[in-house]
Formats: C-alpha cells, structure tokens, sequence
C-alpha cells in the first residue's frame, strides 16, 4: 500500500517558539505533567465520519475536498482506501483511538445482510492494519439518523419495523465494537426527538428508547462487551427537540429506566453551547453523578445556532475541561475529535492542521489546568466559601442530622443573618488570566 499524504511528514513536538507549520507547538506525548505522560491524559481519537467522509458538503453546496484517497466513492475498494487514509493519518499524528458509525466504514446496501457482509470485511481489514500498532477502537456506533426511514427516529420513530431495522443495526455494531476492542459503544439520539405533540406520543417514545438500551445493554453483556455506554446528550439538530437534551436531563433518564450503571455521558463540547451551556458545566454535571465517561472534543460559534464541529481553537475552554478531567481523575473514554475542517480548508494538509491545532489546544489546556490545580487559589477559596457548612449547625446540615424545627428556631434566635461572603469573581477570573498568560 502506497503512501497517501506523501508531502506530510510524522508530526514531531518542536515547542512554542517552532514556526513549523507540521509540528506540535505544546502536545508532547511523553512529557509528564501531574505524574502522567501527556499521550496518557489525553487519548485522542481520530472520528471517522469527519476525517474520511466528509468532504465539505454543506445545505447550499456540494463537496469542496477529494476524499477519494485514490479509489472510486461507494466501492469496497474506497471502504479500504480509508482504513488506510485514516491509519497513515493517526499514525503520522500519533492519535492511538479512532471512533466510527457503522455506516462510515463501508457503502450501505438495500439488504442488512449484504452491508453486515461488507462490515465484516471491512473490519477484518482494520484489525489486519492494527497488528503492530497502538491504535485501539475509542467508540462506535450505529448510525441512525441519515437513512430517511429513520425520519421520525430509531427508538423514537412510529414504526415498528424501522425499529426492528435500529436493533439490527445496533447489534451488528456493538458486534463490531467488541471485535474491535472499543472502550465504549455511543448512542447519539441524532433523530430521537420530535417536531410537534399534534402527533407525537412522547411517553411512548420514552419508553421505547429505553427499552432499545436496555435490549443493547443486555446483548452488548451477553457478547463480552464490558466498556462504558455513553448517551451524547443534545438539545437539537437535527430535531426541534431531542430527548437527551443535556447531561441532566440524559442522567435523569437513566436513573428513571435503570440504566445508569451501565451507561455514562459522552460530553461534545459543541452541544453543550447549543443546551446553552459552558463545555464545563456539562462536565462538571456528569462528573458530579459519577457519570463523566468520554469527550466529544470539538468547539461550536456561539454567534451561529447549529452545530460547526470545528477542532478546538478556545485555550481557555480546554483549560477549563482539563480542569473538570484532572479533578475527575482522568477518562474511562478518551478525546474524540468530532470536528472537521471548515469548507474552504479542503486540502489534505489542512487534514493535519486542525488536529495539529486540536491536539494543542488540549495539550495546552492540560498544562494550565494542572497550573490551577497546583497553585491551589481556586480550590482553597471554594472551600473556604462554603466553611460554614463543616462546623456547627452547617455541619449538622451536611450531616443530615438537622432538623427544620431546630434551624427555624436558631434563624429565629438570631434576628437578620449577616450577608454571605463575597463571590469575588473577578479576583478568581484574574487567577485564571494570570496562569494562562503569566
Ligand atoms: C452529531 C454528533 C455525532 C455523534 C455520533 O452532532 O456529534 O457525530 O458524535 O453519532
Ligand atoms: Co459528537
């Protein structure tokens, strides 16, 4: 097999001051930081559908980049022009995961049959070119969402037999997944939503998405898989409203059908803003209900309202993620770019530049985030601000021990308590300036 991107070199650690375009300016995999080499905190993983299919299309125009890799599109020949794109590209980078949707892999045909054919080829192929290298499979998944019979949804949509069709899919690619070694097994709830309660019977759409995890936990177990579900909450896009709406609302769900001990958030840091929230919130959610599994690490524009999926640029975003990770104490999941490049940036180069640009972005934000935690201001204020809860009637509090009787009568005893302490927030916003530009 023949070299792909022949002008791109292996992508070498070269430091801040390095004017190589190709060269990693902070990602330095084997540098240490918090008694961890950096390739160990942050397990990037390359996603299939954005490196190897997509090409640019855009609602207003067709593909602006050649993601032939050589072969005709549609072919089995281009199914493995592909695997060997993408695995000249992960090792160049040094990225050891990937992540796929089992349409990504190969062209879907009429019958199940024949596109689980065509998955079993193609996936003996990617463990032929795994021998020997330290790339692993981070997640996969079914896609469920482009095929117009999955117009109303997979577990969501009114028809019994697209259902059926969704389990279909959903076992093969669990199947895939356990053959692949992945770490985990995603549901994206891309069409699980709807437009309008005129015709929507929204308990009974509940209820069925969560039977489908439950049939794909059971089965996924039954099969050998023992890594993490993950729900990758979205508020909406492509439906008005989508089920898994944020990381609460996913682990509410959960909890409701019993499935939280099976499944954990994958956290993208562009549906976050879409909810309406900060990247950290989201995480700081999942990490708090033991439920903080893998990253969709990818950046949205808060002046558009959809989903960009554009690499990670915002230092200070990826500090603060970083942050919630390293106090997490690190991934079951790793870092997935579910990101492309943006529709004018269609050559393969530009491929290398935005991992380039997203695997230093991260680096970055690890090497301040452990800056915050070391220096300490933060944690120590936050403690400090919440004292009056360790001692005293606070303590009781905590404890669970109070009474309602007990703290009247104290607030009663004591007249208008004095105001809270100051939340000091600008002080706490200079701290942070200071360690990521000091
Ligand atoms: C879509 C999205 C998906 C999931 C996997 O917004 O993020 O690509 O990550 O289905
Ligand atoms: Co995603």
């Amino acid at each position: 097999m023949s070299e792909i991107f022949k002008n791109i070199p292996p992508i070498q650690y070269k430091g801040a001051n390095s004017t190589d375009p190709l060269a990693f300016k902070y990602y330095d995999a084997e540098r240490v930081v918090l008694g961890k080499p950096m390739k160990e905190h942050l397990p990037f993983a390359m996603a299939w559908w954005h490196n190897l299919c997509a090409a640019g299309t855009d609602m207003f125009g067709r593909d602006t980049a050649d993601k032939s890799f050589g072969a005709e599109k549609g072919t089995m020949a281009h199914a493995k022009a592909k695997v060997d794109a993408g695995f000249e590209c992960m090792q160049k980078l040094g990225i050891r995961y990937f992540c796929f949707h089992d349409v990504d892999l190969v062209p879907e045909a009429d019958d199940i049959k024949e596109t689980n054919r065509r998955l079993d080829e193609i996936t003996d192929y990617i463990l032929e070119k795994m021998q020997g290298t330290d790339i692993r499979c981070l997640w996969g998944t079914a896609n469920m969402f482009s095929n117009p019979r999955f117009m109303n949804g997979a577990g969501s949509t009114n028809s019994a037999d697209v259902y059926c069709f969704a389990a279909a899919q959903i076992k093969k690619a669990l199947e895939l997944t356990v053959k692949l070694g992945g770490r985990g097994y995603v549901f994206w709830g891309g069409r699980e939503g709807y437009e309008t309660l005129l015709n929507t019977d929204m308990k009974r759409e509940q209820e069925n998405i969560a039977r489908l995890m439950r049939m794909a936990v059971d089965y996924g177990r039954s099969i050998g898989f023992t890594g993490d579900f993950y729900i990758e909450p979205k508020p909406k896009e492509p439906m008005k409203h989508q089920y898994d709406f944020d990381a609460a609302t996913a682990i509410g769900f959960l909890r409701q059908y019993g499935l939280d001990k099976d499944f954990k958030m994958n956290i993208e840091a562009n549906h976050a803003t879409l909810a309406g929230h900060t990247f950290q919130h989201e995480l700081r959610v999942s990490a708090i209900n033991g439920m903080l599994g893998s990253i969709d690490a990818n950046q949205g524009d808060l002046l558009l309202g959809w989903d960009t999926d554009e690499f990670p640029q915002n230092v200070y975003d990826t500090t603060m993620c970083m942050y919630e990770v390293l106090k997490a104490g690190g991934l079951t999941g790793g870092f997935n770019f579910d990101a492309k490049n943006r529709r004018p940036s269609y050559t393969a180069e530009d491929i290398f530049h935005g991992f380039i640009l997203g695997m230093d972005t991260f680096a970055l934000g690890l090497l301040k985030a452990a800056a915050l935690i070391e220096d300490g201001r933060l944690d120590a204020f936050v403690k400090e601000r919440y004292a009056s809860f360790d001692e005293g009637v606070g303590k009781r509090i905590s404890d669970g021990t109070a009474t309602l009787e007990e703290l009247a009568a104290r607030a009663e005893e004591m007249g208008a308590p004095a105001l809270p302490s100051s939340g000091r927030q600008e002080y706490l916003q200079s701290i942070v300036n200071g360690i990521l530009f000091g």
